[in-house]
């Protein structure tokens, strides 16, 4: 709203010099045209997103879709870049165009963005990112998300406490990783392989399933073929591949979980996957919070006041545990708790 004109005329410049482009700008969310830059009173959010890979996705743009609503005095302009990063650099050139008051960009890979956010900067357009990070620029406003490397920190802690409580001397570990160039592959894996290194574990194999259960599943059947006997730990990037992991180890009669050979861990903790953690089907999954929206939104209530935002917010989250045999871990020094899953706590998941 603020910078409305600056950008409008910018952006027009700008239409001019793309339009030649093209460029098909992903797939815009059918329930809400594109933004037209119209001043309708509302605030012009465009929000490209990742894609829909997971369980995860679908609650982190679920909760852009309830916060940057209508009745809260937004119109958002959604598209879903399906885990294609060229897709995603047309459709935050497309909302540059369109004259957003705000863009809000979840990036697939940390990248690649330099030039882009820089047309943003030149557009006047505040950009918000979300969840992954971006590496190889600062011209954003904020980012809120997680720390991917604690996250992974945290899994190699708790398995280390784990291992040692069950007289479990030898870890050889298989990795299912996330998306390839993805934050949050990057921070999972660099954390994990950390205590792997200073405990001396082995990690046998380390391939992605681009947090996809099909990607899951097929990198957990190879596992099986080479692997079988040789590993007790799976360490599952996401909760959708735990799931195609689950599928292919049931098939290879490889047995997981509290009551199985080899210790399965995920990261994300939606809440099915919080239910398996409780069924000990999962022996501890690490949250992954993709609520971000309203901390978002905070963000740009700041902005509409012309208050400076904090560059990095953190989004809270917690360590689930299927036993209660592990009450606490240390990850860089600060101590944490592992929360047992009881029915009580997974009630209270709110996604
Ligand atoms: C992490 C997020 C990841 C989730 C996956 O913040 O980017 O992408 O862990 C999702 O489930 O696909």
């Amino acid at each position: 709203m603020k910078k409305k004109l600056l950008a409008l005329s910018l952006s027009l410049a700008m239409a001019f010099s793309l339009a030649a482009c093209g460029g098909n700008g992903g797939t815009a969310n059918s329930n809400t045209p594109a933004g037209d830059g119209s001043d309708d009173g509302l605030i012009q959010v465009g929000f490209a997103q990742v894609g829909h890979e997971s369980d995860w996705r679908t609650a982190s743009t679920k909760s852009a879709q309830d916060v940057f609503s209508e009745e809260n005095g937004y119109e958002l302009s959604f598209v879903d870049c399906d885990n294609d990063s060229a897709v995603q650099l047309d459709a935050v050139r497309n909302f540059i165009q369109q004259g957003m008051d705000y863009i809000i960009i979840d990036p697939i890979v940390d990248t690649g963005w330099d030039a882009v956010l820089t047309e943003c900067e030149d557009a006047g357009i505040p950009v918000i990112v979300i969840d992954r990070t971006i590496t190889d620029s600062d011209k954003y406003t904020a980012w809120v998300g997680s720390d991917f490397k604690v996250e992974g920190l945290a899994c190699g802690e708790w398995l280390k406490a784990f291992a040692a409580d069950k007289g479990i001397e030898e870890i050889n570990a298989l990795v299912i990783e996330g998306s390839t160039g993805a934050s949050a592959t990057i921070g999972r894996t660099d954390g994990f392989k950390e205590i792997a290194d200073r405990e001396g574990w082995t990690i046998l194999d380390s391939q992605s399933g681009d947090f996809t259960e099909a990607g899951g599943q097929e990198v957990m059947e190879s596992y099986c073929q080479s692997y079988k006997g040789q590993f007790n730990v799976v360490i599952c990037q996401n909760d959708n591949e735990a799931a195609g992991a689950m599928t292919a180890m049931d098939a290879a009669g490889v047995s997981y979980g509290v009551d199985g050979d080899v210790i399965l861990v995920s990261f994300d903790a939606n809440k099915p996957y919080v239910q398996l953690v409780m069924d000990g089907k999962i022996n501890a999954n690490f949250e992954c919070n993709p609520m971000a929206a309203p901390m978002v939104d905070e963000i740009i209530k700041q902005l509409e006041n012309d208050e400076t935002p904090e560059k990095k917010v953190y989004v809270t989250e917690s360590w689930f545990a299927a036993e209660d045999n592990i009450k606490t871990i240390t990850v860089n020094g600060e101590e944490q708790e592992m929360v047992h899953v009881t029915q009580e706590v997974l009630d209270a998941r709110p996604y």
